[in-house]
């Protein structure tokens, strides 16, 4: 596909471990409920119109690249749709969050999902959100696509929705574990097909949210999640391998502090920590092979300027400026003063990169 070159590749230079100007930085949930803009497009459509709607989809995903000097976009949409492609019924509730009315009670619900699925088909619409966004775009930065890790998906197909303890998911675990990995792969299946579409689409980084990985253990992570996300990586690379495609793929375990060592030796190109884990010590552990990227404490936004200016430095010392992409820890809450973004990506620009 013909899309504008890109201007700024600092984010996908440290994604290959290539060497940089400045520290990219970019947010997850950049596009979302604290920008007045966003508020305003969510006020007239449903949310998931907006991810269904190519233009309405790459217009939010602009609106913080328009506002802020951030290093990438994430194009709009959420890990729900692939439940919904696989035909549950997902609604966003203004105040509650995502809910599935229909979850699944035990393993006999797993025939009644829409599967195998046509991800060209069912999920077109993102693989022409990406297509619009990458040209409207105009090479300012480059386009993340994204998915929801399988376990992270199944407890919420499972749970119906957001949940304290995901008791009822762990439950499989325990209760069914060779149905539940049945599921796991079948969704791993679809996921592999859905990342390969949206980089095919002109997605130019792939992340792959495994955000319910704090619910469980070293044990049950090691069993039920480390060898998909490693199954889902190395399939989407020889997939992409085969259309002469280069993708790098990062991977984001909330919470996955007791595995940091597997994580990275699953075969993705950048590995995102949240705001629990010491920066310093999780180099340690992985070594230099691999990027990373985090890790503030979304909350240090509210801190006055000059502390959350100090706090994104100590954390850029921590890091060292060498394979290394900034973040929050996870995602920006809607409450937040955007201006605070500002001040948070001015001072990863303005540190100092050290030559490698
Ligand atoms: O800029 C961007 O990052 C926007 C794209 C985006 C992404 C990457 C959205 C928009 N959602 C996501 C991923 C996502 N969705 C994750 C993985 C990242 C993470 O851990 O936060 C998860 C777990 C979800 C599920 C989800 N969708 C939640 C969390 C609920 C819970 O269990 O706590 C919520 C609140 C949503 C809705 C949602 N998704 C995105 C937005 C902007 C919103 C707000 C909905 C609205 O406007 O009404």
């Amino acid at each position: 596909m013909d899309f504008p070159p890109l201007k700024n590749d600092r984010f996908l230079r440290a994604a290959r471990g290539q060497e940089v100007d400045k520290v990219p930085v970019w947010i997850m949930r950049q596009a979302g409920r604290y920008l007045p803009e966003f508020r305003q497009v969510r006020s007239k459509h449903d949310f998931f119109t907006i991810c269904q709607t190519p233009e309405l989809a790459a217009e939010v995903t602009l609106q913080p690249i328009r506002r802020f000097e951030l290093d990438a976009a994430i194009i709009f949409s959420d890990i729900l749709v692939v439940p919904q492609a696989l035909g549950m019924v997902v609604e966003m509730r203004a105040g509650v969050g995502p809910v599935l009315p229909k979850p699944l009670h035990s393993p006999d619900d797993i025939s009644d999902l829409e599967y195998p699925v046509n991800v060209n088909e069912k999920l077109k619409y993102v693989a022409e959100a990406i297509t619009l966004t990458r040209h409207k775009l105009e090479g300012k930065v480059p386009l993340i696509g994204f998915s929801g890790a399988p376990w992270t998906l199944m407890a919420y197909m499972i749970e119906g929705g957001g949940s304290k303890t995901l008791s009822k998911a762990k439950a499989w675990l325990y209760q069914y574990p060779a149905k539940t990995k049945h599921l796991l792969d079948m969704l791993a299946n679809v996921i592999v097909d859905y990342l390969v579409m949206q980089a095919e689409a002109g997605a130019q980084l792939l992340q792959v949210f495994e955000s319910n990985a704090e619910y469980l253990g070293r044990e049950l992570f090691l069993e039920f999640c480390l060898p998909v996300l490693q199954d889902i990586c190395s399939k989407v690379k020889s997939k992409l391998k085969a259309k002469s495609l280069d993708v790098p793929m990062t991977i984001f375990a909330k919470g996955a502090h007791y595995a940091l060592l597997e994580i990275s030796k699953c075969g993705y190109d950048v590995m995102g920590i949240d705001w629990t884990v010491n920066p310093e010590e999780a180099r340690n552990i992985v070594g230099r092979s691999i990027t990373l990227q985090g890790n503030l404490d979304p909350c240090a936004l509210y801190a006055p300027d000059n502390a959350l200016q100090s706090l994104t430095c100590e954390m850029l010392n921590k890091f060292g400026t060498d394979r290394y992409i900034a973040n929050l820890g996870h995602g920006i809450y809607p409450d937040m003063e955007p201006e605070k973004v500002k001040v948070f990506i001015d001072s990863v620009h303005a540190f100092q990169t050290l030559p490698i």
